[in-house]
């Protein structure tokens, strides 16, 4: 069989750049396109420059390229989101129009949306949050995410488009630092432990949230793509999450590695978008209609995490 021909927006954030290097690796390197607003200095090929606004270039290249399927990373979150809510809107809701369009247009085969815990709101049940439950997001990216999932579903129903979608909750990796979301502590807290520095938690200590380690991420976004399309019965997006911890059980955990480890809380605007989250999230039609298993727990994790840390750091 013909291996896809996948494009890759956001390819240099934090997801996206663990995602294409996976990709690679399954699919071919010269059969994953990576693009971003600007390229790495480190930039592996091939990789193009594409604003996600920008839609006669993405149509261009969808076109040349012969792109078979698209992973549309490209997004502001939900902290950064909060400081610019109309742009934020724009490139969230124009980029995903352009995406669904030329998927539409160019017969791409299969297209993957991330969405979000963010689409979540203060009314939402917190604890196991189900899959079908309340979303009124406090956030304009949580607006944006559960405006994208519907209109996902849309392009499904009316153009049988095959868009699959998940809801990832925070995401912690090794690789790329992820930007301007609210559950970015927790990536940060593991560097300042690595480098023996002390570290101040915008979040308070009691603020459990939903969690998900990279490699268990990856994995489950290709597996969701991978899958055969009958089992994919929610075609809005699925609720996904690995672990739900606060800031307090993640610092207690480091602390079994390094016991002189010190952190303090200053919550500022974050902790209000963390607390309209939920806690923890039931994902269990994603385990049932695709097989979604992921393998890691805090303290699983939290080895994985230092170790990858230390290697890098060469200590
Ligand atoms: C954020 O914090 O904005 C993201 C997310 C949960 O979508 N990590």
């Amino acid at each position: 069989m013909k291996p896809p021909r996948i494009l890759v927006t956001g390819a240099n954030g934090q997801i996206g750049s663990e995602l294409v290097a996976e990709l690679r690796r399954r699919y071919g390197k010269s059969n994953i396109l990576a693009s971003d607003i600007f390229q790495p200095e480190d930039v592996i090929e091939p990789f193009g420059i594409i604003n996600i606004l920008d839609n006669e270039r993405l149509r261009q290249v969808v076109e040349q390229q012969e792109v078979t399927q698209i992973y549309h990373l490209a997004a502001i979150l939900s902290a950064k989101g909060e400081q610019n809510p109309l742009q934020t809107w724009e490139i969230n809701m124009q980029g995903l129009f352009n995406i669904l369009e030329a998927a539409k247009d160019f017969k791409i085969d299969k297209v993957f949306f991330p969405s979000s815990i963010a689409v979540f709101g203060n009314n939402t049940p917190a604890i196991n949050t189900p899959q079908h439950t309340v979303a009124e997001p406090a956030t304009v990216y949580g607006m944006s995410k559960l405006a994208g999932e519907n209109w996902c579903q849309y392009y499904n129903k009316k153009y049988d488009l095959d868009i699959r979608s998940v809801r990832y909750p925070g995401i912690i990796g090794h690789g790329q630092k992820p930007g301007g979301g609210t559950t970015d502590y927790a990536v940060e807290i593991y560097h300042k432990a690595v480098d023996k520095e002390d570290f101040e938690c915008f979040l308070s200590e009691n603020t459990a949230l939903p969690m998900l380690y990279m490699e268990d991420a990856i994995n489950g976004t290709i597996d969701i793509m991978e899958a055969p399309a009958d089992k994919i019965k929610v075609r809005t997006s699925y609720n996904l999450a690995g672990m739900s911890f606060t800031p307090a059980e993640v610092y207690a955990e480091i602390q079994k590695h390094y016991p002189d480890f010190k952190m303090t809380y200053k919550p500022d605007f974050r902790q209000a978008i963390a607390d309209s989250w939920t806690d923890s999230i039931d994902d269990s039609a994603a385990r049932n209609d695709w097989g979604w298993q992921p393998k890691y727990d805090l303290t699983k994790m939290t080895e994985d995490m230092i170790m990858h840390l230390k290697e890098k750091r060469g200590v």
